[in-house]
């Protein structure tokens, strides 16, 4: 079976509510949806995060013209994704063109799956992982965090995250105890930094949130500051949490070398797509790491299920606007039953409707 045609588009999808971090406002969600045909006429789906409005229409452009280059190709997704980093070695695959192969990656692991009529999970394994998904609250203040953990509480997830770094570590705790009393203890509560703090600073705010239960501690430092991310999981006791911010299985593999232990977080599209998460998974099943995922529910679910080290899936639903089903939470687990696919497949109304 042989790769047709992209179609690959710029969107500005809507959003529930903004998503606050320490550092930006996230109020629209800038995407590039792709879709792949194949010469039977199955269909494969995929959408690429540009994070910022700023960069959606550079990355739609790379995107489009590294889908063109596997026009009449063969539908191998690994071989496909290997060749395209092959082709770009010299440029280098983080950044923009990472993106870009991810994203593209997904599509034609979707199409195989749904060629094979089957799950992605049951293309790539044995899905036989409960997928358990935390939801997501921003950096939205003592009430704000409070009411939004209690809120997804009683939606039934089994844990919630909350961004901090405020001002003070005061100011963090509170948080963290508002969150607590919203939702009782049988849930589990993470907190994200997004790489806020140096060193110092994170190693004495950790000593003081030592007590408050934490499942983990995200990104407390840079995220590539791999020797600091040791030295601080070696001084303090909650677990720290990272890696959604890691380029393909190679940052993961450095930071394995280093010492990182616990738990990592790939993220579907930074990690180098499914054909990147597989390797990851092995790497981590070696290493003993926990995983959790990083956004794409619906993809990184199936991904989880054959995840051996498998743990926390990311919930949110900014892709929802396009995504005919999204991932059903249901009883505190992802429903994955009847899934076709990676679980992603275009309303193409909606996806017209949002064109940037
Ligand atoms: C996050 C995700 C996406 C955009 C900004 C921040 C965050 C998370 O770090 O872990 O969800
Ligand atoms: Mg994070």
């Amino acid at each position: 079976m042989k790769i047709s045609s992209f179609d690959v588009k710029a969107l500005k999808l809507p959003m529930s509510e903004p998503h606050r971090t320490s550092s930006v406002v996230i109020e629209v969600c800038p995407v590039v949806a792709i879709s792949v045909m194949t010469d039977e006429g199955v269909r494969g789906y995929g959408i690429v995060f540009a994070y910022t409005e700023l960069a959606l229409k550079s990355i739609h452009e790379i995107t489009s013209k590294v889908a063109d280059l596997l026009v009449g190709e063969e539908l191998n997704p690994s071989a496909n994704t290997n060749m395209l980093s092959d082709r770009f070695k010299l440029l280098g695959t983080q950044g923009f063109m990472g993106m870009a192969i991810a994203g593209i990656d997904m599509a034609l692991w979707d199409a195989k799956a749904r060629v094979e009529n089957k799950a992605l999970g049951a293309l790539l394994g044995e899905p036989n992982r409960p997928v358990r998904p935390y939801g997501n609250v921003g950096y939205d203040g003592v009430q704000g965090s409070a009411d939004g953990a209690g809120k997804l509480a009683k939606q039934g997830f089994l844990g919630v995250k909350a961004k901090i770094g405020y001002p003070t570590v005061e100011e963090d705790i509170e948080v963290i105890r508002a969150m607590r009393s919203a939702v009782g203890n049988d849930v589990a509560i993470m907190v994200d930094y997004n790489q806020s703090m140096r060193f110092d600073q994170a190693k004495d705010r950790l000593t003081r949130l030592a007590d408050e239960g934490l499942t983990w501690v995200e990104e407390p430092v840079h995220s590539h500051d791999f020797g600091d991310y040791v030295r601080l999981q070696n001084e303090v006791s909650t677990p720290l949490q990272n890696g959604e911010n890691w380029w393909g299985p190679k940052d993961f593999r450095a930071a394995v070398h280093t010492g990182v232990t616990g738990f990592i977080m790939p993220d579907a599209q930074k990690c180098g797509g499914v054909t990147g998460w597989m390797s990851i998974s092995t790497l981590a099943d070696l290493a003993g790491l926990q995983v959790c995922s990083h956004l794409w529910p619906e993809v990184s679910a199936q991904l989880m299920s054959v995840t051996p080290g498998g743990q926390w899936l990311e919930y949110v639903d900014w892709f929802n606007p396009i995504v005919k089903e999204p991932l059903i939470v249901k009883d505190g687990y992802a429903d994955i039953s009847g899934v076709i696919g990676s679980g992603v497949e275009f309303d193409d109304e909606m996806v017209a409707a949002f064109a940037a």
